[in-house]
């Protein structure tokens, strides 16, 4: 059994930071030991990793991207080849996309459309979450399968009629076989009713470019369909997991429900954390590269989103990761900002990202490491195999630089799309070497890994009760 030791760095969890070694071995993390001991020196191995003024930290867990969607009349550019090879290039070592079931069809034939896109094409490993895009008595049986295959959650819409969108009583429905199935439901939360309103009378008045899609995305709309979603998880007595919060009143609904004891999470994404409605004016048809739903808001809303992520109002930041082009897919909605597809590409930048809120003061180091990595791993029902350091775990690691500095740039990420959400913006911290299960996948800032190396992994239930 092959083993590799990293030696010198300061390991840090969500929970510690100490200055060790770390023994792998046979794919798996066997011990940890402090630097300098004899146990540690007492070592062998086939690859010794030197950490020394590095961290040492969990491969990163990103809980949603969607590679390859058909979405907004064209497909997201990322295949699940290119984009969990980003991953791996940003330090993440672990992605859960959505499968998609259509609209009359079933969850078990969208399951096995996935399953059939992503075998043998990822570097890093992914699991499932389902989309239920058609709630009825046969999907709703279904769902009691999936858990038991290791899809464990499932995400509604009360955005989109007439694509993804479920009317409350479907919601509901979801949710109380859910509550009796283990599954965690994940809400995009907007009144997508009312916004379809709002978008046909700003059309109709000659509102047309980007920013009009960030205004017609109310935060009132945000925050009356999470109010709504947690009531309905309550009454269902089911958890609920709401999915790319924007708003400060949507995380102020999230942190109501928490007070009162209500098994209610909540994620949000970098580009509400760095990104804002300044970038949605931007001159020109340039605004289309951030519309994405949840839109951009205001930067006064980014204090909340970080108060809640240290407070632990939002537990999970995740990407969702959506690319389109710039260059022939964005441009669908010159002249309509409704028919600009939505998403942002991001998958390679999230740790990076997070570890500047470090450098910033956002967030503590521990935080950084709970928010992109353990927490995730826990409300998906991935840990302690993934988002930590401890013995048994997968050997999931990545040697981080936190002095390196860097400019992020279209030019040289490796997401297959045209254009960066980020472009000029620079960083302090850098990804060195990344190790999927013992196997590095990024050398030295050279990749390594290799399209079908990345395993399809099932889960267990949500590991948080609240
Ligand atoms: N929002 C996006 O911006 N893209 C994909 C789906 C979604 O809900
Ligand atoms: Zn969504
Ligand atoms: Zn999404």
């Amino acid at each position: 059994m092959s083993r590799t030791v990293i030696h010198g760095g300061l390991v840090i969890t969500a929970s510690d930071e100490i200055h060790a070694d770390v023994l792998v071995e046979g794919g798996r993390v066997a011990a940890l030991a402090a630097h300098g001991t004899a146990a540690a020196g007492s070592w062998t191995a086939d690859r010794s990793i030197d950490a020394t003024g590095k961290y040492v930290i969990p491969g990163g867990v990103d809980a949603h991207t969607h590679m390859e969607m058909p979405f907004g009349g064209t497909s997201a550019a990322d295949t699940f080849e290119t984009g969990t090879r980003a991953a791996a290039w940003g330090g993440t070592t672990t992605i859960i996309d959505f499968a998609v079931q259509s609209v009359g069809g079933s969850l078990r034939g969208g399951l096995d459309a996935w399953y059939a896109k992503a075998d043998g094409n990822c570097a890093v490993d992914y699991a499932f979450h389902m989309i239920l895009a058609d709630v009825n008595e046969s999907s709703l049986k279904e769902m009691d399968l999936l858990v038991s295959e290791g899809v464990t959650s499932f995400k509604l819409f009360m955005a989109y009629p007439g694509v993804f969108y479920s009317d409350d009583g479907q919601i509901l429905r979801a949710m109380q076989r859910a509550g009796g199935n283990g599954g965690l439901i994940m809400m995009h939360a907007e009144n997508g009713i009312a916004i379809d309103v709002l978008v046909e009378q700003a059309l109709a008045a000659g509102r047309t470019d980007p920013r009009y899609h960030g205004d017609v995305r109310k935060v009132a709309l945000e925050a009356e369909a999470t109010h709504r979603a947690v009531q309905l998880a309550r009454v269902a007595g089911a958890p609920l997991y709401v999915v790319h919060v924007s708003a400060d009143e949507a995380v102020a609904e999230i942190a109501a429900a928490r007070h009162k004891g209500l098994p209610v999470f909540g994620e949000t994404c970098p580009q509400y954390l760095f990104l804002s409605t300044d970038n949605l004016a931007e001159p020109g048809f340039e605004g289309a590269k951030y519309v994405c739903s949840t839109p951009l808001r205001p930067r006064e809303h980014q204090e909340a989103l970080w108060r809640g992520l240290r407070n632990d109002e939002l537990q999970v930041v995740s990407t969702d990761h959506c690319p389109f082009c710039f260059s022939g897919q964005k441009e669908l909605g010159r002249g309509d900002f409704s028919k600009i597809p939505n998403g942002l590409p991001g998958v390679e930048n999230r740790m990076d990202l997070l570890h500047q809120a470090v450098v910033e003061g956002h967030i503590s180091r521990r935080r950084w490491i709970d928010i992109a990595c353990a927490a995730p791993a826990r409300m998906f029902g991935l840990y302690p195999k993934k988002g930590t350091i401890a013995p048994g775990a997968d050997a999931d690691i990545v040697v981080y630089d936190p002095h390196a500095e860097q400019v992020i740039s279209a030019r040289t990420h490796h997401m297959n799309v045209d254009y960066s959400a980020y472009e000029g913006k620079h960083l302090t911290g850098r990804v060195e070497t990344v190790l999927s299960r013992g196997v590095p996948v990024i050398d030295r800032h050279t990749y390594v890994g290799r399209a079908g190396h990345g395993a399809y992994l099932p889960r267990g239930t949500c590991q948080f009760t609240r």
